[in-house]
C-alpha cells in the first residue's frame, strides 16, 4: 500500500469507542456482534494508525458502576493509553441511553433529571481534564419532543443555555483547557431535536454567556438528514472560527442516521470537504487543525472481526480524497477552469479600498452604464469543475 494512504498519527484520525464497539442493536434488531473491550479498541486502532480515541463516560465505566470498579476501569483505560500512546483529544457524556434521558437531560421537564445531567458531566469534565481532552463535545440526542404542545421550546432554550453557561463556568473556574463543542442533528431518537442544525447550533452560540469557549461539532450525516449541504455548513462555521471539531461519516441523504463509513455516502461532496479542510477549498491555505474523527457504525451485517477493515476503510478513503485534492489544487487545467468561472474573483472585496457608497452611487458603471445582457451571457463553467473533480 503506498505510504500516502497509510495512516499515522500525524494524520490526526480519532474513532470514538462507540464506533467499532457498536453491538448492532437496531430498533428492529437485537445485537449481531459481542462487546468490544475499551482497551482492545485502544490497541486495535492504534495499530491502524489512528492518533486517538473519543468516549461517553458509559463507554469506559458501566452506568452505575461503583468507585472501585470505576477506578479499575479507568486504570485499565489509562494503561492502554500509556502503552499505545493513543491520545483522548474529545470526551463527551451519554446523556441518551439510560431511561431516565427518557424525556430530555438538560431540557427534560423533570428539573431533578436536569441536576442529576448536570452532575454526570461534570464529573466527566473532570476525567475529560485529567487525560488532557481540549474539546467537549454535546450531543443533546434526548433534548427535543414528539408533542409540539407537551414541550415549552422557549423554556427548553432556557434550560439548555443555563446549563451550557453553568458548565463553563465550571470548566473555567476549575482552569480547564478545554472548548465546547455542540453536535447538531434534526432528529433521531427524538422526534424533533432541538439545536437541529449547525446554524441553530450557531445562532444558540451567541446568546451565551460564555460563547468564547463554544463551537460546533457538525457531522456530515445529520446534515444530510435535513438535506443540507455539509461542506456550505463545514464552511460557514470556520468562516465564523466556531469549527472546534467534526465528526465524519457518511450518509445517503434524507433519510435515519446511517452512520457510514467517511466517503461511503455522497463521495463528491466527501471530496470537496476534504479539499476545504486539508487545502481550504477554492480559498485556499488549510482552513482545519483539529481531529479527523469519525463517528461512523460498521454495517449490521458486518461480522465482529470485519470492524477494523471498516475502521481503516475510513482512514484509507480520507487520504485517498486528500491525495486526489492535491492533485486537483496543483492541476493547471483546473486552475484554468477556477480561473475561467472567476472563482478566484469572489474573494475581491465589492467595494474598493476606501470606496464609500457614496463614490458607488457616483459611479455610473456600476449601474446606470452596467452591460447586465454581457455579465447575464458571461460562461460559467461550473460542471467543466465539476467533471474535473469527478
Ligand atoms: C452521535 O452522532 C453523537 C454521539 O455518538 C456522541 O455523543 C457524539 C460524539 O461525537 N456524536
Ligand atoms: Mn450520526
Ligand atoms: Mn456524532
Amino acid at each position: 500500500m503506498s505510504s500516502s494512504v497509510t495512516p499515522t498519527p500525524a494524520d490526526k484520525f480519532t474513532f470514538g469507542l462507540w464506533t467499532v464497539g457498536w453491538q448492532a442493536r437496531d430498533p428492529f434488531g437485537d445485537p449481531t456482534r459481542p462487546a468490544l473491550d475499551p482497551v482492545e479498541t485502544v490497541h486495535r486502532l492504534a495499530e491502524l494508525g489512528a492518533a486517538g480515541v473519543t468516549f461517553h463516560d458509559d463507554d469506559v465505566v458501566p452506568f452505575g458502576a461503583d468507585d472501585s470498579d470505576r477506578q479499575r476501569h479507568l486504570q485499565r483505560f489509562r494503561a492502554a493509553l500509556d502503552e499505545t500512546g493513543m491520545t483522548v483529544p474529545m470526551v463527551t457524556t451519554n446523556l441518551f441511553t439510560h431511561p431516565v434521558f427518557k424525556e430530555g437531560a438538560f431540557t427534560a421537564n423533570d428539573r431533578g433529571v436536569r441536576r442529576y445531567a448536570l452532575r454526570k458531566v461534570m464529573r466527566n469534565l473532570d476525567l475529560a481534564a485529567e487525560l488532557g481532552a481540549h474539546t467537549y463535545v454535546f450531543w443533546g440526542g434526548r433534548e427535543g419532543s414528539e408533542v409540539d404542545l407537551a414541550k415549552d421550546v422557549r423554556a427548553a432554550l432556557d434550560r439548555y443555555r443555563e446549563a451550557i453557561d453553568t458548565l463553563a463556568q465550571y470548566v473555567k473556574d476549575r482552569g480547564y483547557a478545554i472548548r465546547f463543542a455542540l453536535e447538531p442533528k434534526p432528529n433521531e431518537p427524538r422526534g424533533d431535536i432541538f439545536l437541529p442544525t449547525v446554524g441553530h447550533a450557531l445562532a444558540f452560540i451567541s446568546t451565551l454567556d460564555h460563547s468564547d469557549i463554544v463551537g460546533v461539532n457538525p457531522e456530515t450525516g445529520h446534515e444530510q438528514m435535513s438535506n443540507l449541504n455539509f461542506v456550505h455548513g463545514i464552511a460557514q462555521a470556520l468562516w465564523q472560527n466556531k469549527l472546534f471539531h467534526i465528526d465524519l461519516n457518511g450518509q445517503h441523504g434524507p433519510k435515519f442516521d446511517q452512520d457510514l463509513v467517511f466517503g461511503h455516502g455522497d463521495l463528491l461532496s466527501a471530496f470537496a470537504l476534504v479539499d476545504l479542510l486539508e487545502f481550504g477549498g477554492p480559498g485556499g491555505g488549510p482552513s482545519y487543525d483539529g481531529p479527523r474523527h469519525f463517528d461512523y457504525k460498521p454495517l449490521r451485517t458486518e461480522a465482529a472481526d470485519a470492524v477494523w477493515a471498516s475502521a481503516a476503510a475510513n482512514m484509507r478513503t480520507y487520504l485517498l480524497l486528500k491525495e486526489r485534492a492535491a492533485a486537483f489544487r496543483s492541476d493547471p487545467e483546473v486552475r484554468q477552469a477556477l480561473a475561467d468561472a472567476a472563482v478566484p474573483e469572489l474573494s475581491v472585496p465589492t467595494l474598493a479600498a476606501g470606496e464609500t457608497y457614496q463614490d458607488l452611487l457616483d459611479d455610473d458603471s456600476a449601474f446606470e452604464r452596467f452591460d447586465v445582457d454581457s455579465a447575464g451571457a458571461r460562461p460559467h463553467g461550473a460542471s467543466r469543475i465539476d467533471q474535473l473533480a469527478l
